[in-house]
């Protein structure tokens, strides 16, 4: 994994496409004010910036940095009633079922302009529109394996626990529960995590707000989001997305300034990756040398010994040992060589559990 993958959901003519334009600073996605602008998916990635590398890379006298990424995916627009087949269907959904989390922008801003699918603005009920058409996806998905698999019981015994774990899943979707909310056991966890279901992703949601609102970018319907999302655990991120835009037309040093004039500190595309890495209980940690200083993102509890797989797996085979060494600690002593010096180069094995911002030297055979 070089990085993570975002895939963009909400109802027509919200602002995903104007978001997407925004974070990965381009101007490819059409947006416009009317619903089902998009139909084609927009897929851009967009460069995790991280200061640390820049320092790192400096003591190293590397030759280039490479950041972490975040791909974002941008679908057409969702109604009620797309699974079976309203506005554009659901079937672009195959499109983000490969991702790692899913942010689900929501319509905060008034404008009599800007036309509303349901005729007014409502986050609530929009989230529960589009929440409602990811979970019939889902069970059409699992209807669909299920059938496959029970068509082979009869020969294949061993399937059963898993045809038992469908039915199941079938269950709680029926109900119009996600299946980020079925308590699963880790055999059942197991027999889920081998399917792209949309509905056990991790969700972000996107409140995007009108210019009106800054700098807090608060309002009721914020909050009404907010106390609907601290339910199911999910993190809001306000958003407005025309702010996004202008700033990703700017310069990195006219941006700042116009945060600032605002009473802003960062843009919407930092919050909103920072969110994703914690919501998906990723962290980072990096190698640096002469040919390059790079990000490796990684889920939290990884051992060096897998950590140094996402490198080469060849890496982690011939697995000897890790020497670790701080962020902090590279910063002090002023690389590498310096910490050894200072007894600050840690000589870890292979289930030593990898930190945030761990600088990493594998040896392997
Ligand atoms: N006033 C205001 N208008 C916005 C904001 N964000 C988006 N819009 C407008 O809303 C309209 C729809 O934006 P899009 O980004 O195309 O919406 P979308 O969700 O991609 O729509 P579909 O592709 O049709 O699903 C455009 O006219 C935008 O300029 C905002 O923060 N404030
Ligand atoms: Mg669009």
């Amino acid at each position: 994994m070089a990085g993570l993958s975002c895939g963009i959901v909400g109802l027509p003519n919200v602002g995903k496409s104007t978001l997407f334009n925004a974070l990965t600073r381009k101007m490819t996605a059409a947006a416009a004010n009317y619903p089902f602008c998009t139909i084609d998916p927009n897929v851009g990635i967009v460069e995790v910036d991280d200061p640390r590398l820049i320092q790192l890379s400096h003591l190293s006298q590397s030759k280039k940095i490479v950041p972490a990424t975040v791909t974002f995916v941008d679908i057409a627009g969702l109604v009620k009633g797309a699974s079976e087949g309203e506005g554009l269907g659901n079937q672009f959904l195959t499109n983000i079922r490969e991702t790692d989390a899913i942010i689900q922008v929501v319509r905060c801003f008034e404008d009599s302009d800007v036309i509303h699918v349901a005729g007014k603005v409502d986050p609530l009920s929009d989230i529960e529109v589009i929440n409602l058409e990811l979970v019939l996806s889902d069970l059409q998905m699992a209807d669909n394996i299920a059938k496959k698999i029970e068509k082979q019981l009869k020969a294949k015994k061993e399937f059963i626990p898993l045809f038992e774990t469908l039915q199941k899943a079938i269950t709680h979707l029926n109900k119009n529960l996600p299946l980020r909310s079925f308590e699963a056991t880790p055999e059942e966890r197991e027999h889920l995590a081998s399917y792209p279901f949309l509905t056990s992703k991790k969700i972000l949601y996107v409140t995007n707000v009108s210019e009106a609102s800054l700098p807090t970018m608060e309002n009721d319907l914020v909050q009404a989001v907010r106390a609907f999302a601290n339910q199911e655990q999910s993190i809001v991120i306000p958003i407005c997305a025309k702010l996004e835009e202008e700033l990703s037309q700017l310069t990195a040093q006219e941006a700042s300034e116009y945060l600032k004039s605002l009473g802003l500190e960062e843009t919407g595309l930092t919050r909103l990756i920072r969110a994703a890495f914690s919501t998906l209980d990723l962290i980072t940690y990096i190698t640096s040398g002469e040919i390059e200083t790079r990000a490796w993102p990684i889920l939290k509890g990884t051992s060096a010994q897998v950590a140094a797989g996402k490198i080469h797996s060849d890496i982690q085979k011939g697995f000897i040992r890790a020497e670790v060494v701080s962020y902090s600690d590279m910063i002090t002593y002023k690389g590498r060589v310096g910490a050894r010096e200072a007894g600050k180069a840690r000589s870890e094995g292979k289930d030593y559990i990898v930190q945030d911002g761990d600088v990493i030297l594998f040896y392997h055979h």
